[in-house]
């Protein structure tokens, strides 16, 4: 069992500095020591440098970061499909613009290994947003888009093997710009958005979207965005939305995507040390990866109670 991190301290994809130090304040809160507590082999690959790409033309004035975003897609697609040779990639963020590098270099991986790709992404916002559609001009945007092969990247590389709509999955999702909502629309994309989860609860819709992976023997890549856990419990982030999961709902997720053995490659993104209170925020996170990663209260089967 072997987990590789790869730093990715990208602040191009938004406006507000500080995201590059995500993969700093990873380390210094301890993920590497969590992940050898539980078994694994931790191979720190250090932090990626972004491709040096000239700037590109763009036609949405509102657009900012492009060529730097570019230059980070492509280390980090080699940087992922490289490192699923090896064992299990953590991508240590950086906003969530280096998702497109990260599900392109699982969907390289899983074209070349004959199976499909899924993608979970965990988030307030459902990122479907078009090099054309995008108000804001931030980049960390537009990344589940890019995956599922929507028109308008110019200037990106061709997706390696884009993703039927039915192999995504929005969780937690609860901001949706005009633009994207009509795009979604036209996707039959699972939404699992906050008010399926009020009604439903986390386990039988994740489970859902897990038993298509299973039957599918599918790899599974998952992108967890800070702002998907509510702000009064994960506030250094950028991009707050009221109304999201609870710690104990996102430690639910981790711990039923843990039990399906399913996830092959996982992105931790948004995380502004900045803004962090004592290290609050990134602990969280560390903690929510290690539960993903096999972490339990108890370690004994489930069965009745009583
Ligand atoms: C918004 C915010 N939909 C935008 N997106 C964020 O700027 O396109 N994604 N924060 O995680
Ligand atoms: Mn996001
Ligand atoms: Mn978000």
């Amino acid at each position: 069992k072997t987990c590789i991190l790869i730093g990715a301290p990208i602040d191009s994809g938004q406006r507000r500095a500080g995201c590059l130090m995500g993969p700093a304040a990873y380390r210094v809160a301890g993920l590497a020591r969590s992940l050898c507590d539980l078994g694994f082999t931790v191979i720190d690959r250090g932090d990626l440098i972004p491709c040096p790409v000239p700037p590109v033309p763009c036609s949405n004035p509102a657009i900012h970061g492009l060529s730097e975003t570019i230059g980070w897609t492509l280390a980090l697609t080699e940087a992922v499909d490289r490192a699923l040779d090896d064992g299990f990639p953590i991508v240590l963020g950086g906003d969530h613009s280096l998702a497109m590098g990260s599900v392109a270099g699982a969907a390289a991986h899983a074209a070349a290994a004959g199976r499909p790709l899924f993608l979970l992404w965990l988030d307030a916002h459902s990122d479907f947003h078009t090099l054309d559609t995008t108000t804001s001009g931030n980049l960390h945007g537009i990344p589940v888009a890019y995956a599922a092969g929507r028109t308008g990247f110019d200037g990106f590389p061709p997706f390696p093997a884009h993703l039927p709509p039915e192999r995504i999955c929005l969780f937690g999702i609860r901001s949706v710009d005009p633009e994207e909502h009509e795009a979604l629309l036209r996707y039959d994309i699972s939404i699992i958005d906050m008010r399926v989860i009020d009604e439903f609860g986390i386990c039988a819709p994740l489970r859902g979207f897990l038993d298509k992976v299973r039957a599918a023997d599918g790899m599974l890549h998952v992108s967890l965005d800070v702002d998907f856990i509510d702000p009064a419990h994960a506030p250094a982030v950028g991009t707050t939305v009221p109304g999201g999961t609870t710690i104990r709902e996102a430690h639910l997720v981790m711990e039923l995507l843990h039990d399906s053995g399913l996830v092959t490659s996982l992105d931790l993104v948004e995380l502004n040390p900045f803004l962090d209170e004592r290290g609050r925020t990134t602990r969280l996170m560390v903690d929510l990866a290690a539960s993903l990663m096999g972490r339990k209260v108890f370690d004994r089967p489930t069965r009745g109670f009583g």
